[in-house]
């Protein structure tokens, strides 16, 4: 049966597309769509056609499985749709609902014209997948929308709203009420107005100012730094300023499908495909729905606690915040309401909006006041004996079936959960990211114990926060901080070998890292290591070890990182830019005499393997270990939680891309240099590697 279905509609033909869940364009779309117009243009009873999507919206696009397959060969494709549409002497409509995404808002533009619901949504997402569009819409949209704003389109992926698509002329019309009757009707009375109609190719463009190219560049330059994608748009609308039509196309499709085969873009397609795997738990069905949560409660009103008080007034959720005493609460509050405002300011939300969610958000200082909340996120101090005393607490006044989870980072929460044995299916972990109302990372921590639909809500819950949610097992870190372990202790360990804090940050950013990793240590704040040094030596200085010279030293000095001013950079007072302190290479210099080693320079290859390598190999044993379901949630955890770029598609994935062979002969080269734990390979590395394998062939095998 063909996806697209042909139906009369008195004069007009309609041709609806019904290939759920999205309508994208796979095998037999632009077939059925081709086929449609040609019965249309040999029926003299027709005078107009309508294409217009089943279900959800109108057309999500190419699809996107296939520009890793091989497209079935003699299968019509988007450039078969275009050449139909405009060779048609009977005008086509399209009637969007949904949404118009990529090659769907492609296929729009190829239509004589467009008309839109209401609530319809029209983009060009293509960048976020590594190219630009690929069937004439960096040719078409400037046409129809101007140059700049096509532009600000297509750069940004961002969709556009329907009323924003009608002001800028990408839509002839808006149809309040039945899009269908309303289309019929449109596309009859133009059916009825003599030809030809005109085709959007045939608009002439227009610019004023040529400048906006650079102009675009130089405002994309930060953020996207590595990429090629953006760059690439830029490239495809500047064709369409310079070129013909049909040369316009042409250049366009050669970018586009240069950039197809990039690194960059599979990259992107897998973060797309892996953001949607990450929702599934397997063997939890869909049977398993989620509670209603009324009503939520955060313990602890400190800068987690707030952020997780915010989240929840974020989704709609009236949340309790209790803290230990007046003075505390009132601080607290004081710091989520100076955060709403900050964004009030900014103009990113209203004054209505704040007001609204400071409204959903109690203060108090009474355990009691949770007693009719549905779920409770405790974010107190981290100490397992602190953990344990709240969770009692919560214990002898939360509703019986009330949702309780620890926004810990490191901690055994089966242990927590044990401690209440009636409870122990309602128990689980929330890892929260600082700052938590903005981060989107959200580890959700599976206890042994906790019941699926307990987890299932608490998924859907961090979803209505608008965070990423990635279920983790419970181990020491769980995904993101377990796997950190090699990646500080390399960085601090090459500064003893020569390498200067400045020059491994330096790589890393240039690699793609938001910040470099000596650069977050400041950021952290080294006396957190420094300290749980100190308790494993019973209080005393710690020993020297390899890899803590130089911050211990630092320490001593005082030296704790941003908020001292200084710690392996200098910050001046005010200022979160990090200037290099030969007072540090020193400390190194001192480092490298102390354990006998002699500075070396450091390439930079060596210095990303010795960041990257721990940990691909410390997160191919959370995956063997079940402790990830699979590894592209691990990517996701990285580029969502620990500033990775989105364009190397994850370690797990970029490990692939190098190579696993490679990756494990390394991992043992270090090894056999270093011996740290990090370095000792993981067998499911070993495996993979010798299999000639990647660790999305792992999640393939798991998936069944
Ligand atoms: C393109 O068009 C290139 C052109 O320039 C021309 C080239 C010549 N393909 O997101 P959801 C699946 S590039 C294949 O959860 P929502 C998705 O994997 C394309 N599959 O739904 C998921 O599968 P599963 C440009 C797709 O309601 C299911 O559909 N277009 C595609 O939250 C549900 O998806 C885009 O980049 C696709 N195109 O959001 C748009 N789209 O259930 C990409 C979705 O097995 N899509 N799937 O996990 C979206 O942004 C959202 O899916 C959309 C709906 C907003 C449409």
């Amino acid at each position: 049966m063909s996806p697209v279905e042909y139906a009369k509609h008195g004069t007009v033909a309609v041709l609806t597309v019904n290939n759920p869940p999205v309508n994208a364009m796979s095998p037999g779309v632009p077939k059925g769509v081709v086929r449609g117009v040609e019965r249309a243009n040999g029926d003299a009873g027709v005078a107009a056609v309508v294409l217009i999507g089943a279900g959800r919206g109108f057309i999500a696009g190419a699809d996107i499985r296939y520009f890793s397959r091989p497209w079935p060969e003699g299968e019509e494709t988007f450039k078969d749709i275009i050449a139909a549409f405009e060779a048609s002497p009977k005008p086509v409509v399209a009637a969007i609902h949904g949404h118009a995404l990529g090659g769907g808002l492609e296929t729009a533009m190829a239509c004589h014209y467009r008309v839109i619901a209401p609530a319809a949504r029209v983009g060009q997402p293509e960048v976020k997948l590594g190219f630009p569009p690929g069937a004439g819409g960096t040719q078409r949209l400037p046409r129809l929308a101007g140059v700049a704003a096509a532009l600000d389109m297509i750069v940004s992926g961002a969709p556009v709203k329907a009323r924003e698509a009608a002001d800028l002329g990408i839509v002839d019309a808006t149809i309040e009420g039945d899009l269908l009757e309303g289309a019929v009707a449109f596309a009859a009375a133009r059916g009825a107005e003599a030809g030809p109609h005109r085709r959007v190719r045939d608009i002439e463009i227009a610019l004023d100012d040529r400048g906006v190219f650079d102009a675009k560049r130089k405002e994309i330059a930060r953020r996207s730094r590595g990429m090629r994608a953006p760059y690439a748009c830029i490239e495809c609308v500047e064709a369409a300023v310079d070129l013909d039509f049909d040369a316009g196309v042409e250049r366009e499709r050669a970018i586009f499908e240069d950039c197809v085969e990039s690194g960059e873009s599979k990259a992107l397609r897998h973060v797309f495909f892996a953001e949607r795997a990450a929702r599934k738990i397997p063997g939890v069905g869909k049977e398993v729905e989620p509670r209603a949560i009324a009503k939520a409660g955060v313990l602890g009103a400190g800068t987690m606690g707030g952020g997780i008080a915010m989240n929840f007034a974020n989704a709609g959720i009236p949340v309790t915040v209790v803290e230990r005493n007046r003075e505390a609460i009132d601080r607290g509050m004081a710091t989520i309401e100076r955060n709403y405002a900050a964004t009030v300011a900014k103009g990113r939300m209203s004054r209505e909006a704040m007001d609204a969610r400071m409204a959903l958000i109690a203060p108090s200082t009474d355990y009691g006041d949770l007693a009719d909340a549905d779920m409770i996120i405790e974010a107190v101090f981290e100490e397992m004996a602190v953990k344990k005393e709240v969770f009692a607490a919560l214990d002898r006044v939360a509703k019986p079936d009330a949702i309780l989870t620890s926004n810990t980072s490191y901690l055994d929460i089966d242990e927590i959960a044990d401690t209440i044995p009636n409870r122990r299916g309602h128990v689980l972990g929330t890892h929260f990211f600082s700052p938590a109302n903005v981060m989107r990372l959200l580890e959700v921590v599976r206890t042994r114990t906790v019941s699926d639909v307990d987890l299932v809500t608490t998924m859907e819950v961090g979803r209505g926060m608008r965070k990423l949610p990635i279920v983790a097992g419970v181990c020491h870190g769980f995904i993101g901080n377990r796997m950190l372990e090699g990646y500080f202790g390399e960085a601090a360990l090459m500064v003893e070998e020569g390498a200067t804090p400045a020059r491994i940050d330096t790589v890393m950013v240039d690699y793609g890292m938001a910040m470099g990793p000596l650069a977050v240590a400041d950021l952290a704040g080294l006396d957190v290591g420094w300290r749980k040094r100190k308790d494993a030596a019973g209080g005393r200085n710690p020993p020297a070890e390899r890899g803590s010279h130089v911050s211990t030293r630092l320490c001593e000095m005082g030296r704790f990182g941003q908020k001292t001013g200084r710690g392996y950079y200098i910050y001046e007072e005010g200022s979160r830019r990090p200037t290099p302190d030969p007072e540090v290479d020193r400390l190194a210099a001192e480092a490298a005499a102390d354990l006998g080693l002699e500075p070396r320079a450091f390439g930079d290859d060596e210095i990303v393997e010795r960041c990257m390598y721990p940990l691909v190999n410390i997160g191919a044993d959370i995956l063997a270990e079940g402790h990830a379901l699979r590894a592209s949630d691990i990517d996701l955890v990285y580029i969502n939680g620990y500033g990775y770029p989105a364009w190397r598609g994850g370690p797990m994935h970029w490990a692939g891309a190098v190579g696993l062979d490679k990756v494990h002969d390394a991992v043992r080269r270090y090894r056999d240099a270093l011996g740290f734990g990090h370095w000792r390979p993981s067998p499911l590395l070993k495996r993979l590697a010798e299999e000639g394998g990647t660790f999305e062939d792992f999640d393939r095998e798991n998936a069944g």
